[in-house]
């Protein structure tokens, strides 16, 4: 006793160091892991190596992969939650594609987080814009090249998805395919960010881009949040006072994507150079595609359609396809069976997944798989809320589908109708730079902020803005049989502006029952079936802006986002017109200028509009209108 007392009191006494709490280097043990993470570098054919992170169910043999190229970060896209099962890495759709047997691979592309090399936004594939030897399409080869080689549990056949600029790099892959390619899904591609997708829509710029080049563009990792005036976005960006001015209060001029923009505010060779829909028919679509749509897509609105409809010309073995669902952007993958107010009566990603995507998949990529009869065209009707099986997209449209569009006429006192105006007629508004209409209500919250809506504003109520002196609202009475659309809708105006320039927002709208007892808050709610904007200097041309001559009755025509929607009886159908949708878009000066990014102060006027719905000169919206029940 006394003898270890001793002892206690001599080791308290020296000053004896103490261990290192943490381990030299700690060994983690994963043996019940029912997966194996592994982190790969791939050297490219310039030898620029790229980080992969593979996620291969344990035990697993003879197996497909699945391969998502993404400048969002391989490792946070397969550590979502700490876990000894695959499943809980990885979103929710990836844990389907994993129980359906699937092996994942997630590569950073070039020059974001772990991968080395330049990044370029949306670096062009090989040609006028860009004059390397490598792009999307040789880093796409060489992975898959690499994976085939080095992955032995795989069956040596791959598919490739994506969502957004991921499902652009699942496009891009399908340019000079590797052999061992055998299924892709592009979901909500960018495919031309002029024409419709995220950075121009008809020639108006969309300013929010600014956030995401902010955070994209500044570090190779994930980059800060673009910090704000106000906590109003409208406050923020009117105060900017134009595109520019927004720019250089933050220094957003050093970034290239950004000067790019400024510099190519038209549909000029920088554009059309890269426009992934005159690219891909160039040759025979060999790799069995799925390209999905989303009806109401914040984003990436045109790129899937109009990558289908492309493909479709030169697909001599029958293996393009397309899925239109009623989500928002990226809404496949997330649950379906609602957008904002608005309920769809299942969950439509669920079983979009489970019933075309995996047997998609499956069928072209499983050893023997046999292929799944998944028709050219899976898209879910709005309004009657089912899934239909077409022979192709559009079902109507102006000339060359099975059915011809039909014209819906504004007319006098705020009608609509398919008959033609017989009196002549017109409707003034005021358009007022100092005071654009908001594209939301306000305060509108920035895009990407904690807690913001953005994925669902395409359904939000307009009844707020039905009622604005800037705005003209057109409808139909209640309709006594249901109406069907599947195709693009046309805003074909005549209008007349005082201003030498001006916009054009034009929105197709399904105004609920006044009392709608399936859901009462739902009553007169006024849901945004497809909506669009045309800067009006792009009405001749897009890519040769033009003034306005003022006060001279022009045409101002362009198509809306595609539609598969019913007008169920008891509904109306709904045009409304305005000339902003800030801070969105940036405001047209409703001046003429060289480049509108650089509209100073007094460039900025008060325009009157005049839309004329005359015998003559008849405004219209051209429905694409289908048979109701094709399944
Ligand atoms: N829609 C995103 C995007 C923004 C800008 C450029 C490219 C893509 C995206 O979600 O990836």
């Amino acid at each position: 006793l006394i003898a270890g007392a001793t002892l206690a009191i001599a080791t308290t006494g020296s000053a004896q160091t103490l261990p290192n709490g943490i381990p030299t280097k700690f060994r983690p043990v994963h043996a019940t892991f029912d997966y194996d993470r592994r982190e790969v570098e791939v050297k490219m054919r310039d030898r620029v190596a790229l980080h992969m992170v593979l996620i291969i169910p344990m035990g697993t043999r003879d197996a497909p992969i699945l391969l998502e190229r993404t400048p969002y970060g391989a490792d946070k896209a397969t550590s979502r939650v700490e876990s000894s099962h695959g499943v809980m890495l990885v979103g929710a759709a990836f844990a389907e594609f994993l129980k359906a047997g699937y092996i994942l691979a997630f590569e950073d592309v070039r020059g974001k987080h772990g991968s080395k090399g330049d990044y370029v936004n949306e670096r062009p594939l090989i040609g006028p814009l860009n004059g390397t030897k490598i792009d999307h399409s040789t880093d796409a080869y060489d992975t898959i090249e690499w994976l085939t080689k080095n992955v032995k549990e795989t069956n040596g056949r791959v598919g490739i998805i994506g969502t957004s600029y991921d499902g652009m790099m699942a496009a891009m892959a399908l340019v000079h395919p590797h052999p061992a390619l055998k299924a892709a899904a592009p979901m909500n591609p960018v495919i031309n960010t002029w024409k419709g997708d995220d950075d121009f829509h008809g020639g108006a710029f969309r300013q929010i881009g600014y956030d995401y080049y902010f955070s994209q563009d500044t570090a190779r990792g994930e980059g800060d949040d673009l910090w704000r005036d106000a906590y109003d976005d409208y406050e923020t960006f009117l105060r900017a006072g134009s595109a520019t001015g927004f720019v250089k209060s933050r220094g957003l001029d050093q970034i290239q994507v950004v000067k790019d923009l400024h510099d190519h505010p038209a549909y000029d060779a920088f554009w059309q150079a890269q426009a992934l829909e005159t690219i891909l028919p160039k040759q025979p679509q060999t790799v069995p595609t799925l390209w999905i749509a989303s009806q109401w897509d914040q984003e990436d609105m045109y790129g899937a359609v109009a990558a289908y409809e492309a493909v479709s010309k030169n697909d001599p073995n029958h293996v393009n396809h397309l899925a239109l669902g009623p989500w928002a952007h990226g809404g496949w993958s997330g649950t379906g069976d609602s957008l904002g107010a608005i309920r769809f009566g299942s969950d439509t990603a669920a079983w979009f997944r489970q019933h075309v995507l995996i047997p998609f998949l499956d069928g072209n990529l499983k050893t023997g798989g046999t292929p799944a009869d998944i028709a050219p065209v899976t898209a879910f009707q709005t309004g009657t809320n089912t899934w239909q099986r077409l022979p192709g997209w559009p079902s109507a449209c102006a000339s060359g589908c099975a059915a011809p569009t039909r014209k819906l006429y504004l007319q006098a006192g705020g009608a609509l109708s398919f008959a033609a105006p017989t009196a002549d007629g017109a409707d003034d508004y005021v358009s007022d730079p100092a005071k654009p209409i908001p594209y939301r209500l306000r305060p509108i919250r920035p895009t990407y902020a904690t807690g913001s809506t953005w994925r669902q504003w395409l359904v939000d109520d307009q009844r707020p803005f039905a009622d604005r002196t800037d705005v003209l609202t057109y409808e139909t009475a209640p309709l006594d049989a249901p109406l069907a659309l599947a195709g693009a809708p046309v805003a074909d105006l005549i209008a007349a502006t005082t201003g030498s320039d001006g916009d054009f927002v034009v929105k197709l709208i399904d105004v609920y029952p006044d009392e709608y007892f399936e859901k009462p808050e739902l009553g007169g709610y006024q849901l945004p079936v497809a909506m669009d904007i045309l800067r009006g200097r792009y009405r001749e041309s897009v890519s040769d802006p033009k003034p306005i001559t003022p006060n001279a009755p022009l045409s101002y025509r362009f198509a809306l986002p595609n539609v598969n929607h019913v007008f169920l009886p008891g509904h109306r159908i709904m045009v409304q017109i305005q000339s902003s949708w800030f801070p969105l878009y940036d405001r047209n000066p409703q001046t003429f200028v060289p480049n509108i990014f650089d509209a100073k102060l007094q460039d900025y006027r008060k325009a009157t509009i005049r839309v004329i719905h005359s015998p003559a000169q008849a405004s219209a919206i051209e429905l694409p209108v289908a048979d109701v029940g094709a399944r």
